[in-house]
């Protein structure tokens, strides 16, 4: 059988408004971009791949305009030519020659495994081991920035049983307007719903210690990312009657198993994107189980392509005790598949179809596309 090479990579930015202001503690976010990767090979198949971050750089290293250059400039150009079916080794080959840049590895490496599951017919989750389950619990993110509005936007998508899961942003006020806002959601909603929160490092750790039990007391059953350092975290562990979750500092397998080694964490939020791929995130989990951390499915505020990667990992893993919150595509006005996703009974379908199961409506994504910026790299004949 002959190789089969990578021969054409495209890459380019799509603009997309979100249905509402999103509010976290580093950002105010009105819109989204997605960097989408297009790879073609030697045999006619071609895969996409997703890079997205939140409020461009606010919140991570990468911008998307960043991940699209470091395609275009150093790894798509190292792509071409290369075995793509070698998925693993080729990952580890651009390792090496480009340093970091989780989340446009994380684009390329979806690309990768979209088009070899299709070359196989199988859904990408068959290609990480085989999936456990085939619907995951999705949570919802409130941070409209007002508390009435949260609870009416909670009751109609408890109404609709599209999610009972809200992670509330905080950390943007002083904590003592945030654990009213928390405490006022928790008492309109009861047992209908689980309320969590995430305060995006906004936190010292002296306000971290006298908040978090007010929060617990208030009815929130988990609290991600208070503090910005790993060791803060980690002191913060065990003193409280509510679960800590890493986000921020878990970026990747060497993050992990210092949080791991220190007890710094009781729950593990795992990103693709921010641990370096679907292979590397698939090593956090293990990391995670190893160490008794528990694990949720996280998001990037993704759209439908690297949403649908993520998905299709979390669908493996052994344990996802808190499950996921895959729900970005539904934060964005545009429908950008010609298939929409099944977001039901507070679940999200993970694909059958061959490598992540979806299709691309390609007249919206051109609507969208930001001007002038589309790139091509080929095989030159
Ligand atoms: C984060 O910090 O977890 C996830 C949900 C959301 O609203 O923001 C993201 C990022
Ligand atoms: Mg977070």
């Amino acid at each position: 059988m002959s190789v089969v090479t990578i021969e054409r990579i495209e890459t380019s930015l799509i603009d997309l408004p979100t249905i509402r202001p999103h509010k976290l503690s580093v950002a105010t976010m009105y819109g989204q971009t997605l960097m989408l990767v297009k790879v073609t090979c030697s045999d006619g198949v071609t895969g996409i791949g997703e890079g997205t971050t939140i409020a461009g750089m606010a919140y991570g290293p990468e911008s998307p305009e960043a991940m699209k250059l470091a395609i275009d400039a150093y790894l798509g150009p190292a792509m071409i030519g290369q075995d793509a079916t070698r998925i693993q080794a080729l990952m580890t080959h651009l390792g090496k020659l480009v340093k970091v840049n989780h989340f446009a590895k994380s684009a390329l490496e979806t690309a990768l495994l979209d088009a070899q599951g299709k070359r196989l017919g199988v859904p990408l989750s068959e290609l990480l081991g085989g999936r456990r389950r085939d619907r995951l619990p999705v949570a919802w993110t409130l941070a409209s920035g007002d508390t009435a509005r949260d609870i009416a936007e909670a009751e109609k998508m408890l109404d609709t049983r599209r999610h009972r899961i809200f992670k509330l942003k905080i950390g943007a006020r002083d904590p003592h307007s945030d654990i009213q806002h928390v405490a006022a959601i928790k008492r309109a909603l009861g047992e209908r719903a689980a309320v969590r929160v995430d305060v995006n490092m906004a936190w010292s750790e002296t306000q971290a210690a006298w908040a978090i039990p007010a929060l617990a007391e208030a009815g929130c059953e988990l609290v991600e990312q208070p503090v910005a350092s790993a060791a803060a975290l980690a002191r913060l562990m065990g003193r409280f009657p509510v679960a800590l979750m890493a986000d921020e500092v878990l970026q990747g397998p060497d993050t992990a198993f210092e949080i791991a080694r220190g007890h710094g964490a009781d729950v593990f939020a795992i990103k693709i994107e921010q641990s370096g791929g679907l292979f590397a995130a698939q090593r956090v989990a293990a990391i995670a189980d190893a160490a008794g951390i528990e694990l949720y499915g996280g998001t990037m505020l993704e759209g439908a392509v690297s949403t649908l990667a993520s998905a299709h990992l979390f669908a493996s893993f052994a344990n996802l005790q808190w499950g996921t919150e895959l729900f970005g595509p539904l934060l964005i006005t545009e429908e950008i598949l010609t298939k929409p996703l099944d977001y039901s009974d507070f679940e999200l379908t993970v694909p059958n179809g061959p490598g992540l199961g979806i299709e691309l409506d390609e007249d919206k994504i051109k609507r969208f596309t930001r001007a002038g910026l589309t790139k091509v790299t080929h095989t030159s004949h």
